[in-house]
């Protein structure tokens, strides 16, 4: 079943160089990505993940207790671990507590068949309470994933509702450590000890309802026992709905060795945006004696820690720091010579912002307000999706042709930031006008205000696949569109 997290300690780092291109050289990590991870025969691990209301009391909510909506009974959030070539049979059985409350599992960044990929009415019903619905695939590459709903996210994932999927065989000598780090607010009152709307029309029409806890593994600031000295894999997720952050380490050198699940060569880590349903594997070379390293975010001006890291016994390592790369990712290579060229704009509804600036005026409804109105503050190549979920289908933002290479421009006309996730695919980030940041493969990319940046990719899977922001409440006011793949 849900193999148990190995958190096995904290880690150290120093907030090492920029993450250019090239910087990895000039810190000196001068080693290679190893060959790509070959899929072994296989075995199936079965799962089956039952979303319920669960009474949780995480160390974050400080003695209270809420009502979460999780996967499975234990540790949250619950760990899915596979190698790769194993087929993954997930069945999903909602217990759900309103009988009109419908879900699914999106398995994020796995290029899996259209039919797994958890889109209710899209790709498959909706799983009512009492329903299952049996996934089962073999994810085709290594590294870091995560799961979650993808009806009423909003309130889903805001509840709970997520895991962490891993799939083991990318590494091509052992690291000291593996430790996951799933980093999101919550959105709750800790004196009423209730949740706080998860859907406000400000935050829709804006950068999103940030919680008012944040957490790391449910945990405010934990304290992770990593060995000493020892070079230790720290898999970061953004689990939030809404939080952009704006990811360093301080105390202890760090390098980033995965974007997304798929490898780099190592650059220093010093200061990286993740955006929601973002990942970036780090290897940091842990504290040793009494020092301390830090996890922080440095979005806003005060700089928020978000996790400390302390080693634990002897020094395991004395060499200058120069971290194992992973191995090389398994995605395929567009052909830029032939790709075909598409634009795709990401706008507020109206052009002078006037909803977007808009509602500040206490009408911060609850979740049921958007459903009636079926406000839409975002577009897509100036359309918005119908509504709210998937029960209504506009036709595809684009058809593309099966096998052939793409390049997308994508182009942020809002002054809000746009996490742009594709479902079924993984991008290759060609070129940004804005971020420097090393050619990288990504199934979210993060676009800034007024960013306009080039990603490639081999249109290999056919079906209608998801193509939206990742800020949920942007998502879910009409950033949303689907391509199809024939
Ligand atoms: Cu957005």
């Amino acid at each position: 079943m849900l193999t148990r997290r190995q958190f096995v300690a904290g880690a150290a780092g120093i907030a090492a160089g920029a993450a250019l291109a090239g910087a990895g050289a000039q810190a000196g990590y001068t080693r290679k990505l190893g060959a790509a991870a070959e899929p072994g025969a296989g075995k199936t691990v079965a799962v089956r993940l039952s979303a319920a209301e669960r009474p949780t009391a995480l160390p974050c909510f400080g003695g209270r207790t809420l009502p979460l909506w999780t996967f499975a009974d234990g540790e949250w959030p619950p760990l899915i671990r596979l190698n790769l070539g194993d087929r993954l049979e997930a069945t999903l059985e909602s217990r759900l507590p309103r009988p009109e409350e419908i879900t699914s599992i999106h398995w994020h960044g796995i290029r899996l068949p259209n039919n797994q990929d958890g889109v209710p009415y899209l790709v498959q019903p909706p799983v009512r309470p009492g329903e299952v619905f049996r996934y089962s695939f073999v994810p085709p590459d290594t590294g870091t994933f995560f799961f979650h709903t993808h009806c009423n996210t909003v309130e889903q994932l805001g509840r709970g509702l997520l895991g962490v999927l891993i799939v083991d065989g990318d590494t091509t000598e052992p690291y000291d450590a593996d430790v996951v780090l799933v980093m999101r607010d919550w959105r709750v009152d800790l004196d009423a000890g209730k949740f706080t709307p998860f859907f406000t029309l400000r935050g829709a029409g804006r950068a999103g309802t940030f919680g008012s806890v944040r957490s790391v593994n449910g945990a405010v600031n934990p304290e992770i026992r990593l060995p000493a000295a020892g070079d230790c894999r720290l898999r970061l997720i953004n689990g939030d709905t809404t939080r952009i952050m704006q990811i360093g380490i301080e105390g202890a050198e760090a390098a980033i060795i995965a974007i997304d699940g798929i490898a780099i060569s190592p650059v220093p880590l010093t200061s990286w945006s993740m955006g929601p349903a973002m990942r970036i594997d780090v290897v940091l070379r842990a504290p040793q004696g009494t020092r301390i390293a830090r996890l922080v975010d440095r979005s806003t001006p005060q700089r928020v820690e978000l996790a400390r890291f302390a080693g634990d016994g002897e020094p395991r390592r004395r060499s200058r720091f120069s971290p194992a790369p992973l191995r090389a990712g398994r995605i395929p290579e567009p052909d830029l010579k032939t790709a075909t060229r598409l634009r795709f704009s990401f706008h507020a509804s109206d052009e002078d912002d006037r909803l977007v600036a808009a509602p500040d005026d206490g009408s911060n409804g609850p979740l049921g307000e958007i459903c009636r109105s079926s406000r839409t503050f975002w577009t897509i190549n100036d359309r918005a999706w119908p509504e709210r979920d998937h029960s209504r289908l506009p036709p595809p933002l684009a058809v593309l042709q099966r096998g052939r290479s793409y390049i997308f421009q994508l182009k942020n006309s809002s002054k809000f930031s746009h996490p742009i996730h594709i479902h079924g695919h993984t991008f290759k980030l060609l070129r940004s006008n804005k971020q420097n940041r090393p050619v990288h493969h990504t199934d979210t990319l993060l676009l800034l205000p007024e960013e306009q940046a080039e990603v490639a990719f081999v249109a290999d899977n056919p079906g209608d696949w998801m193509f939206h922001c990742h800020i949920i409440e942007h998502q879910e006011t009409g950033m949303m569109g689907y391509l199809r793949v024939v």
